[in-house]
């Protein structure tokens, strides 16, 4: 197995906390009203996710890891998130916005104190590599990409900063693919999991031998294109390709695309729909290959759909659908890691270069299906990190010898048939809170999280 990196020294800890702060400001620099407003009943009002991640800190930086007497203990159940749902939240009785900032700052201030007095050494599980540090830091990100989620939700425009893909982005604009190459992972056994990263959740643990056949993987996610051929080829209209439970959810809701995703162009139902929120606007050229009379709304703005992108904002039993229509399946979630190659990154141990993923809200989208060959993993498979979350056909399930910790409510209260695997990461999550051995859970028909898929089948 790939040895572990350094344990994180104190310096880049703090920077970690820093660029994760640095993001919750920027997610929620905006009027107080569209911070305390509930833009979705799957959602909180994103002043409660700002709150709650300096809670987390208090909880485990202050009171676990550093014994410290609590500082605002009666606020503890209002941002415990299993004692109210998202959808209550709003008539808590939350902090304000100006109020939270102080709080979380407060808060901060002594979290960089037991920084620097705690021994980075220390056998404690909590303390040691800093594992209690990138719990929060992790746990932030985590928030922000679901305040991302919040903000897109909400069809507000002008909130997010829609930024360039890095230079290291090797796809010409324009240029546009079509169909799916595959790549061969041969019979024999991996290790899944790990016992080595030091910033691990306890649900990647521990390592273990998983030995399976040979099988083909798809080289990049499904793209908008391929997407639109499932559609164009009544797809959503078909029983054959859904399981059960997913045909009666699309049927019922009168499901037919994507989420956010409208036929007409910008003087369609969409602008109407979305009424004073909609602002129809070119994409730089970028997409002028996009559309197929197929628009979307991304963060406020109507754009066409483009092609090359790998499709977003789909539920499982969308994915699970098109795998079947394309004559493939789902991976599991040992496939999709196994394709990695065993290590922290397709490409190796190292942090992620600009060239190899799209990450940490870069741009506001995911790059084209094929952006990124130097990120390509031993077998050949590209883009498994960033861009889109992959939906897997595993539930989340524990790993033999699995253990709690710190809490039950990490992971464990979660395990059953109830939520599926997502892997990979998209570009609205950061590298710190990545790595082939994560394991994202959702519900089957969730499709407001940046995520997508690829397709796999058992080989000869
Ligand atoms: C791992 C993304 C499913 O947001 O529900 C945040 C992460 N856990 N706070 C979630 C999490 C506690 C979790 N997911
Ligand atoms: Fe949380």
């Amino acid at each position: 197995h790939a040895p572990p990196p350094p344990a994180a020294g104190k310096e880049l800890i703090a920077a970690e906390l820093a660029a994760a702060r640095a993001r919750s400001l920027a997610y929620t620099d905006m009027e107080d009203d569209l911070l305390v407003r509930q833009h979705s009943p799957l959602m909180s009002p994103l002043v409660w996710d700002l709150a709650h991640v300096g809670n987390y800190e208090e909880l485990w930086v202050l009171r676990a890891a550093g014994g410290i007497t609590p500082l605002r203990p009666e606020i503890d159940d209002i941002y415990d998130a299993f004692k109210h749902p998202r959808k209550d939240r709003p008539s808590l009785p939350l902090l304000g916005p100006a109020e939270a900032r102080r709080y979380i700052s407060g808060v901060r201030g002594r979290v960089l104190d037991v920084l620097d007095a705690v021994d980075l050494d220390d056998p404690d599980p909590l303390r040691a590599g800093g594992f209690v540090f990138g719990l929060v830091v992790q746990h932030e990100h985590q928030h922000d990409e679901t305040m991302l989620a919040t903000l897109q939700l909400s069809g507000e425009p002008g909130l997010i900063q829609d930024g360039e893909l890095p230079a290291g982005c090797a796809q010409d604009a324009g240029e546009t693919r079509s169909g799916q190459d595959e790549v061969f992972v041969p019979p024999g056994p991996f290790v899944m999991g790990t016992d080595a990263l030091p910033w691990a959740y306890d649900n990647e643990r521990p390592s273990h031998l998983m030995d399976l056949p040979a099988y083909w993987i798809d080289r990049w996610p499904v793209s908008n294109g391929d997407y639109l051929a499932f559609i164009a080829d009544g797809g959503y209209d078909d029983p054959r390709w859904w399981r059960p439970e997913g045909w009666e959810w699309v049927r019922q809701k009168g499901i037919h695309a994507p989420l956010f995703w409208t036929r007409g162009g910008a003087e369609g139902g969409a602008g109407r729909r979305t009424g004073s929120h909609a602002v129809h606007t070119g994409n730089g050229g970028r997409h002028a290959a996009g559309g197929d009379g197929w628009w979307r709304r991304r963060f406020g703005r109507m754009e066409p759909v483009p092609l090359d992108e790998p499709v977003q904002h789909v539920s499982w039993y969308e994915a699970d659908a098109y795998a079947r229509w394309a004559g493939k399946r789902l991976p599991t979630e040992a496939e999709w890691e196994k394709a990695c190659g065993g290590r922290r990154f397709p490409w190796g141990d190292a942090d992620p270069r600009p060239d190899q993923a799209n990450l940490g809200h870069r741009a506001a989208r995911p790059a084209p299906v094929g952006a990124y060959p130097a990120g390509a993993g031993p077998y050949g498979a590209e883009q498994m990190i960033g861009d889109v979350w992959e939906w897997t056909s595993s539930w989340f399930q524990p790993y033999p010898g699995f253990r709690s910790f710190p809490y039950p409510e990490y992971s464990e209260v979660f395990f059953g048939e109830t939520y599926r695997v997502l892997r990979g990461g998209s570009w609205a999550t950061h590298s710190a809170a990545i790595r082939t051995t994560f394991r994202n859970w959702d519900y089957p028909i969730r499709r407001q999280i940046f995520a997508g898929f690829r397709c796999a089948r058992v080989a000869g």
